[in-house]
């Protein structure tokens, strides 16, 4: 392996610490090396924290004039949050930098490297570009569309229900499945169900991995149904949670905003929530990513408006049958194969007696 590419690797791996910690900003490591020696490691650990190159730099102990930085997004050249990046490596004397991504942050976009160059520093661009890539990709979708970056996850049988014919659900898939949604939950910003899942479950959609934040919960409730006593509505004041709306009387608007929920109401399309319109108002929010567990309904809708990225399909090895039984995508349907939502190269993975099935929607 190039020396590049080993540093750059270190780089990422730094970068993944603030994995479910930095959004709506993107995961960023950074190495800097003086012949041979590392000198500092950083990361970006947290949105409105230091950038990943500041935080390396925080950690030096020697002079690093001269030295090589690897980082694995083109370091920014604005004021945000933070002082811009290409300031504190000019100063720092930083002679050559190594990057990953580019940024398409419209106020960084190629303007980062431009800057270093001007400054005399050698920039080298695209070091491991495409792992670099993949590890932001809701920050690649955010930043260009103002949409969440969206994945639809569901659990089905080998014959493809998510319930039984009585609609009884809990639960198809195995412990460890289970386990993996909860480390899944603690990734997204966001949760996204519908009421009929609230009505039938109770659930709290909440993530029971210790330290991790937890999503926003969304529920997409057109007109208002959501029962006060139900554990969504009463741990609203813990866990921040959305209701969106088409219409609805505004005294149970009023009891439910009582109770810590965001009422929003947005735009309706053939008798149900308008999810485009819902994206965009969660984007202003600052939701870049959103875990889809929604039922049958939901799950067409967000796929057939082009809403959706990424599927997670758990597949276990029990068969419930049933012609009323529910299965994950419904909705109106396809008429023909040929018009059909395609999928990509599936990931295979096992889990616990499970299958889980990872496709990016193309
Ligand atoms: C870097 N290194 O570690 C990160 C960068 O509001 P701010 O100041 O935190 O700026 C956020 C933007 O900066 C973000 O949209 C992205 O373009 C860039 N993030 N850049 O050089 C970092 N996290
Ligand atoms: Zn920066």
């Amino acid at each position: 392996m190039a020396d590049s590419e080993f540093y750059m690797k270190l780089a990422l791996k730094n970068a993944l610490k603030g994995q479910g910690f930095v959004s709506p900003n993107p995961m960023v490591g950074a190495v800097i090396v003086k012949n041979g020696r590392i000198l500092a490691e950083g990361w970006h650990h947290r949105c409105g924290d230091l950038h990943a190159e500041r935080d390396a730099f925080s950690n030096l102990k020697d002079d690093c004039a001269g030295a090589d930085m690897y980082v694995t997004l083109e370091p920014c050249c604005h004021y945000g949050k933070q002082p811009p990046c290409t300031e504190a490596i000019i100063e720092h004397k930083i002679k050559w930098v190594f990057i990953g991504s580019d940024d398409p942050n419209p106020l960084v976009n190629g303007k980062g490297c431009e800057i270093l160059e001007k400054n005399g520093i050698e920039v080298i661009k695209g070091v491991l570009k495409e792992e670099c890539d993949s590890i932001n990709k809701v920050f690649f979708h955010y930043i260009k569309t103002g949409l969440p970056y969206c994945v639809c996850k569901y659990a089905m049988t080998a014959d493809g229900k998510i319930a039984s014919y009585s609609g009884d659900s809990k639960w198809i898939s195995c412990e460890e499945s289970r386990k993996l949604v909860h480390e899944m939950r603690g990734i997204y910003r966001g949760i996204l169900a519908g009421i009929n899942t609230v009505l039938a479950d109770d659930p709290m959609l909440n993530c029971r991995i210790p330290g991790r934040p937890g999503p926003v919960r969304i529920i997409c409730d057109s007109s208002l149904k959501i029962p006060l006593e139900s554990k969504i509505v009463k741990t609203a004041g813990k866990y921040e949670t959305i209701v969106a709306a088409v219409t609805g009387e505004a005294e149970k608007a009023e009891a439910l905003r009582a109770s810590g929920i965001n009422v929003l109401f947005v735009k309706e399309k053939e008798g149900h929530i308008d999810l485009r319109d819902l994206f965009s108002k969660l984007g202003k929010l600052k939701i870049d990513s959103l875990l889809v567990e929604g039922g049958g309904d939901i799950n067409f809708s967000v796929l057939s408006e082009g809403l959706c990225s990424k599927l997670f399909v758990f597949t276990a090895p029990k068969i419930l049958g049933g012609r009323e039984a529910k299965t994950p995508v419904e909705g109106k349907g396809i008429e023909k194969v040929r018009d059909c939502i395609s999928l990509g190269e599936p990931v295979v993975k096992k889990t616990g007696c499970d299958i889980l099935l990872e496709y990016e929607v193309v």
